[in-house]
């Protein structure tokens, strides 16, 4: 048995009309694979290139161990000099993974290598993200914050994806007053008879390459697996559907400060707590319990 999981729809380039009309107003996942090609980054990024222009900067890691109650929300594992890391990325496969690191805020000059793409949406222009990871890496299943609408442009390696629409939501042991699932499934092999409200989930799936780009709609789910060493870049637009809105409302000025609250005050049991409810939650709206 495997996830109920569809092709992302490829394209070889959007006009702005024709991404509102098809994948915007729809909320459809589509993946643009020759829409940067202009970019002076789409020849010149690469990991050597990063390395030259941030070798000397030191960065977060994270890799791919379970939330721990002493550490803050989203709170790096490790740090390194950028240059150290790229040179393991090469080298060996490894767990570290640069997170929605602000990387335009140390290294101002990788402004002249892209340009903001118009697709009608209104991009946050101060804060483009960079994520890098080795062979065997991965991000685990989650949603953003603020579910806001992502474009996800890739260099370097390939990566796999797959996504979830907020949808799917009662079948994928999310975990309570958080933005993930239980960080135990492995999405890529699951387990159905530990998860097996996973079956009913029905998702996407792609492989991207360097140089394209992926639009997430708002407040999907996305899992991400590098399978060669790589990095991307993600933009984002504020999410426009006002149910999502107020979520990202909620989770900005409620539910992190509650999380973080609770991690203080109980420790270990909150976290363990939360994780249990995931699948008691789950399992319960189905009958299972
Ligand atoms: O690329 C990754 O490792 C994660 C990307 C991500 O979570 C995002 O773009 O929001
Ligand atoms: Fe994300």
């Amino acid at each position: 048995m495997t996830l109920n999981l569809q092709d992302i729809t490829r394209v070889k380039t959007l006009d702005k009309a024709t991404f509102i009309r098809d994948y915007f107003k729809p909320q459809k996942p589509v993946v643009m694979e020759h829409q940067i090609d202009d970019w002076p980054g789409y020849t010149t990024w690469n990991l050597e290139y990063m390395k030259t222009v941030a070798g000397h900067i030191t960065i977060p890691l994270y890799d791919d161990r379970p939330v721990d109650y002493k550490d803050g929300f989203n709170e790096p594992h490790a740090k390194m000099k950028m240059s150290d890391y790229i040179d393991l990325l090469k080298r060996e496969p490894t767990r570290y993974r640069i997170f929605l690191w602000n990387a335009l805020k140390e290294i101002p000059q990788l402004q002249n290598d892209f340009t903001f793409p118009d697709f009608g949406l209104r991009l946050m222009k101060d804060i483009p993200m960079l994520f890098f990871g080795g062979t065997d890496s991965y991000t685990f299943m989650h949603y953003d914050i603020d579910l806001a609408n992502i474009f996800h442009f890739h260099f370097e390696g390939t990566k796999d994806i797959i996504l979830f629409d907020q949808k799917q939501n009662d079948y994928l042991y999310k975990v309570p007053h958080s933005l993930i699932t239980r960080e135990d499934i492995d999405f890529e092999n699951p387990d159905f008879e530990k998860w097996p409200l996973l079956a009913k989930a029905t998702g996407y799936k792609t492989q991207l390459k360097h140089g394209e780009v992926l639009y997430m709609p708002e407040g999907y789910w996305h899992y991400m697996r590098y399978i060669t060493p790589g990095f991307s870049m993600s933009l984002r637009a504020i999410a426009r559907n006002p149910k999502n809105l107020s979520k990202a409302i909620y989770n900005l000025l409620i539910m992190r400060n509650f999380d973080n609250a609770m991690r203080r005050l109980k420790g270990q049991q909150w976290i363990d707590w939360k994780n249990n409810q995931a699948i008691i939650q789950t399992h319960k709206r189905h009958g299972l319990i």
